[in-house]
Protein backbone atom coordinates (compact mmCIF):
# COMPACT_ATOMS: atom_id res chain seq x y z
CA UNK A 1 0.00 0.00 0.00
CA UNK A 2 1.58 3.50 -0.72
CA UNK A 3 0.59 6.91 0.91
CA UNK A 4 1.97 9.84 -1.50
CA UNK A 5 1.69 13.00 0.58
CA UNK A 6 4.86 14.32 2.72
CA UNK A 7 4.82 13.65 6.22
CA UNK A 8 4.85 17.57 6.88
CA UNK A 9 1.20 17.57 6.43
CA UNK A 10 -0.68 17.25 9.37
CA UNK A 11 -3.13 15.05 7.30
CA UNK A 12 -0.19 12.78 5.76
CA UNK A 13 1.17 12.38 9.01
CA UNK A 14 -2.02 11.59 11.36
CA UNK A 15 -2.50 8.82 8.39
CA UNK A 16 0.92 7.70 8.98
CA UNK A 17 0.66 7.26 12.71
CA UNK A 18 -3.00 5.14 12.12
CA UNK A 19 -1.59 2.80 9.88
CA UNK A 20 1.90 2.18 12.22
CA UNK A 21 -0.54 1.91 15.34
CA UNK A 22 -1.89 -0.79 13.53
CA UNK A 23 1.35 -1.89 12.10
CA UNK A 24 0.48 -1.93 8.60
CA UNK A 25 2.87 -1.50 6.40
CA UNK A 26 2.29 2.36 4.22
CA UNK A 27 5.21 3.26 1.56
CA UNK A 28 5.28 7.00 1.74
CA UNK A 29 5.75 8.56 -1.62
CA UNK A 30 6.97 12.36 -1.93
CA UNK A 31 4.27 13.97 -3.51
CA UNK A 32 2.19 17.39 -3.28
CA UNK A 33 2.49 20.95 -3.90
CA UNK A 34 2.26 20.40 -7.47
CA UNK A 35 5.22 17.10 -7.56
CA UNK A 36 4.50 13.60 -7.25
CA UNK A 37 4.46 10.79 -9.62
CA UNK A 38 1.19 10.41 -12.03
CA UNK A 39 -0.51 8.13 -10.16
CA UNK A 40 -0.93 10.81 -7.31
CA UNK A 41 -2.59 12.63 -9.81
CA UNK A 42 -5.31 9.96 -10.40
CA UNK A 43 -5.42 9.08 -7.00
CA UNK A 44 -5.55 12.77 -5.95
CA UNK A 45 -8.05 14.66 -8.46
CA UNK A 46 -7.13 18.26 -6.76
CA UNK A 47 -3.66 17.39 -5.96
CA UNK A 48 -4.39 16.86 -2.35
CA UNK A 49 -2.34 14.88 0.24
CA UNK A 50 -2.58 12.10 1.41
CA UNK A 51 -3.67 9.94 -1.79
CA UNK A 52 -3.30 6.29 -1.11
CA UNK A 53 -2.87 3.30 -3.89
CA UNK A 54 -3.57 -0.34 -2.78
CA UNK A 55 -3.14 -2.29 -6.12
CA UNK A 56 -5.39 -0.67 -8.57
CA UNK A 57 -7.49 0.90 -5.47
CA UNK A 58 -6.88 4.63 -5.87
CA UNK A 59 -8.10 7.09 -3.06
CA UNK A 60 -7.68 10.80 -1.74
CA UNK A 61 -8.24 12.10 1.66
CA UNK A 62 -6.85 11.45 5.14
CA UNK A 63 -10.77 10.77 6.60
CA UNK A 64 -11.26 8.14 3.42
CA UNK A 65 -8.18 6.61 3.69
CA UNK A 66 -8.37 5.67 7.19
CA UNK A 67 -11.41 4.57 7.13
CA UNK A 68 -10.52 1.51 4.27
CA UNK A 69 -7.28 0.96 6.74
CA UNK A 70 -9.98 0.43 9.44
CA UNK A 71 -11.86 -1.49 7.24
CA UNK A 72 -9.29 -3.75 6.15
CA UNK A 73 -7.79 -3.97 9.44
CA UNK A 74 -9.88 -3.47 12.04
CA UNK A 75 -7.36 -4.75 14.99
CA UNK A 76 -6.51 -3.12 17.12
CA UNK A 77 -9.18 -0.81 17.20
CA UNK A 78 -8.67 3.25 16.86
CA UNK A 79 -12.46 3.85 16.32
CA UNK A 80 -14.96 2.89 19.00
CA UNK A 81 -17.58 0.61 18.04
CA UNK A 82 -19.79 2.09 21.19
CA UNK A 83 -22.08 4.53 19.29
CA UNK A 84 -21.36 7.66 21.45
CA UNK A 85 -17.39 6.70 21.52
CA UNK A 86 -17.57 6.62 18.43
CA UNK A 87 -19.17 9.73 17.30
CA UNK A 88 -17.13 11.15 19.80
CA UNK A 89 -13.83 10.18 18.08
CA UNK A 90 -15.76 11.29 14.37
CA UNK A 91 -16.19 14.59 16.14
CA UNK A 92 -12.74 14.81 17.16
CA UNK A 93 -11.20 14.32 14.10
CA UNK A 94 -13.77 16.57 12.39
CA UNK A 95 -12.39 19.34 14.87
CA UNK A 96 -8.89 18.31 14.40
CA UNK A 97 -9.24 18.25 10.53
CA UNK A 98 -10.99 21.42 10.10
CA UNK A 99 -11.38 23.96 13.17
CA UNK A 100 -7.73 23.01 14.65
CA UNK A 101 -5.72 22.45 11.03
CA UNK A 102 -7.69 25.24 10.17
CA UNK A 103 -5.91 27.72 12.45
CA UNK A 104 -2.53 26.34 12.63
CA UNK A 105 -2.57 26.07 8.72
CA UNK A 106 -2.76 29.47 8.48
CA UNK A 107 0.54 29.98 10.68
CA UNK A 108 2.12 27.44 8.91
CA UNK A 109 1.55 28.16 5.99
CA UNK A 110 1.97 32.35 5.94
CA UNK A 111 5.15 31.57 8.15
CA UNK A 112 6.69 28.74 6.40
CA UNK A 113 5.24 27.03 2.96
CA UNK A 114 4.40 30.59 1.63
CA UNK A 115 7.80 31.59 1.96
CA UNK A 116 10.29 28.47 1.54
CA UNK A 117 8.07 26.07 -0.75
CA UNK A 118 6.18 28.67 -3.08
CA UNK A 119 9.13 31.36 -3.19
CA UNK A 120 6.47 33.71 -2.25
CA UNK A 121 5.88 35.83 0.86
CA UNK A 122 3.05 34.61 3.74
CA UNK A 123 0.79 37.04 5.28
CA UNK A 124 2.25 37.64 8.60
CA UNK A 125 -0.60 39.81 9.87
CA UNK A 126 -2.87 36.50 9.14
CA UNK A 127 -0.69 34.29 10.92
CA UNK A 128 -0.16 36.63 14.28
CA UNK A 129 -4.03 37.08 14.36
CA UNK A 130 -4.78 33.16 14.22
CA UNK A 131 -2.08 32.87 16.83
CA UNK A 132 -3.80 35.23 19.00
CA UNK A 133 -7.26 34.90 18.90
CA UNK A 134 -8.36 31.83 17.06
CA UNK A 135 -5.79 29.45 18.85
CA UNK A 136 -6.50 30.26 22.60
CA UNK A 137 -9.79 29.51 22.80
CA UNK A 138 -9.40 25.91 20.81
CA UNK A 139 -6.58 25.11 23.57
CA UNK A 140 -9.02 26.21 26.32
CA UNK A 141 -11.27 23.40 25.05
CA UNK A 142 -8.89 20.76 24.39
CA UNK A 143 -7.06 21.35 28.10
CA UNK A 144 -10.83 21.17 29.39
CA UNK A 145 -11.36 18.17 27.49
CA UNK A 146 -8.73 15.61 27.65
CA UNK A 147 -9.26 12.89 30.40
CA UNK A 148 -7.59 11.95 33.59
CA UNK A 149 -6.22 9.35 31.42
CA UNK A 150 -4.38 11.50 29.08
CA UNK A 151 -6.93 10.39 26.16
CA UNK A 152 -9.65 12.08 24.36
CA UNK A 153 -12.13 8.94 24.16
CA UNK A 154 -12.79 6.26 26.33
CA UNK A 155 -9.22 6.47 28.50
CA UNK A 156 -7.51 5.14 25.71
CA UNK A 157 -5.87 5.90 22.42
CA UNK A 158 -8.35 6.47 19.42
CA UNK A 159 -7.99 8.05 16.20
CA UNK A 160 -9.14 10.83 18.09
CA UNK A 161 -5.86 11.05 19.95
CA UNK A 162 -3.77 10.78 16.83
CA UNK A 163 -5.99 13.43 14.80
CA UNK A 164 -5.47 16.44 17.45
CA UNK A 165 -1.63 15.80 17.88
CA UNK A 166 -0.96 15.89 14.85
CA UNK A 167 -1.64 19.26 14.10
CA UNK A 168 0.64 20.44 17.09
CA UNK A 169 3.72 18.61 15.45
CA UNK A 170 3.04 21.85 12.74
CA UNK A 171 3.40 24.36 15.71
CA UNK A 172 6.06 23.00 17.23
CA UNK A 173 8.06 22.93 13.59
CA UNK A 174 7.01 26.95 14.05
CA UNK A 175 8.41 27.39 17.29
CA UNK A 176 4.64 27.51 19.33
CA UNK A 177 4.22 25.56 22.11
CA UNK A 178 1.04 25.47 24.55
CA UNK A 179 2.28 27.30 27.78
CA UNK A 180 2.61 24.20 29.86
CA UNK A 181 1.55 26.40 33.10
CA UNK A 182 -2.10 27.27 31.69
CA UNK A 183 -2.43 23.93 29.20
CA UNK A 184 -0.86 20.94 31.75
CA UNK A 185 -2.84 18.51 30.35
CA UNK A 186 -2.22 19.32 26.84
CA UNK A 187 1.28 20.01 27.21
CA UNK A 188 1.55 16.08 28.06
CA UNK A 189 -0.61 14.67 25.50
CA UNK A 190 0.85 16.12 23.11
CA UNK A 191 4.25 14.86 24.27
CA UNK A 192 2.72 11.51 25.08
CA UNK A 193 1.18 10.78 21.81
CA UNK A 194 3.53 12.45 19.55
CA UNK A 195 5.97 10.72 21.43
CA UNK A 196 5.01 7.09 20.36
CA UNK A 197 6.90 5.12 17.85
CA UNK A 198 3.63 5.67 15.24
CA UNK A 199 4.76 9.63 15.10
CA UNK A 200 8.36 10.03 16.78
CA UNK A 201 10.03 8.73 13.60
CA UNK A 202 8.58 11.49 11.34
CA UNK A 203 8.55 14.03 13.76
CA UNK A 204 12.42 13.42 14.21
CA UNK A 205 12.98 13.56 10.78
CA UNK A 206 10.70 16.51 10.37
CA UNK A 207 12.57 18.27 12.65
CA UNK A 208 15.69 18.25 10.66
CA UNK A 209 14.53 19.01 7.63
CA UNK A 210 13.36 22.13 9.32
CA UNK A 211 16.18 23.14 11.10
CA UNK A 212 13.84 22.87 14.72
CA UNK A 213 16.46 21.42 17.70
N1 LIG B 1 -9.51 16.88 3.82
C1 LIG B 1 -8.22 16.56 3.26
C2 LIG B 1 -7.30 17.78 3.31
C3 LIG B 1 -6.00 17.57 2.54
C4 LIG B 1 -5.22 18.87 2.38
O1 LIG B 1 -5.78 19.98 2.40
N2 LIG B 1 -3.90 18.71 2.21
C5 LIG B 1 -3.05 19.88 1.99
C6 LIG B 1 -1.72 19.72 2.69
S1 LIG B 1 -1.84 19.84 4.43
C7 LIG B 1 -2.75 20.01 0.52
O2 LIG B 1 -2.49 19.03 -0.15
N3 LIG B 1 -2.78 21.25 0.02
C8 LIG B 1 -2.38 21.54 -1.33
C9 LIG B 1 -3.49 22.14 -2.11
O3 LIG B 1 -4.55 22.46 -1.55
O4 LIG B 1 -3.29 22.29 -3.31
C10 LIG B 1 -7.63 15.36 4.01
O5 LIG B 1 -8.07 15.08 5.12
O6 LIG B 1 -6.76 14.67 3.44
Amino acid sequence: MILYGNSASPYVRKTLAFAAEKAMPLELVAAGLGGGPPEFKLASPFGKMPAFQDGDFMLADSTAIITYLDAVQPEPNLIPLAPKARAKTIWWEEFADTILIGCMGKMFFNRVVAPRFLGREGDLAAADAAEKNELPPLLDYLEASIAASGFLVEDRLTLADLAVASPFQNMALIGVHPDAARYPKLTAFIAAILGRPSFAGWCEQERKIFGVT
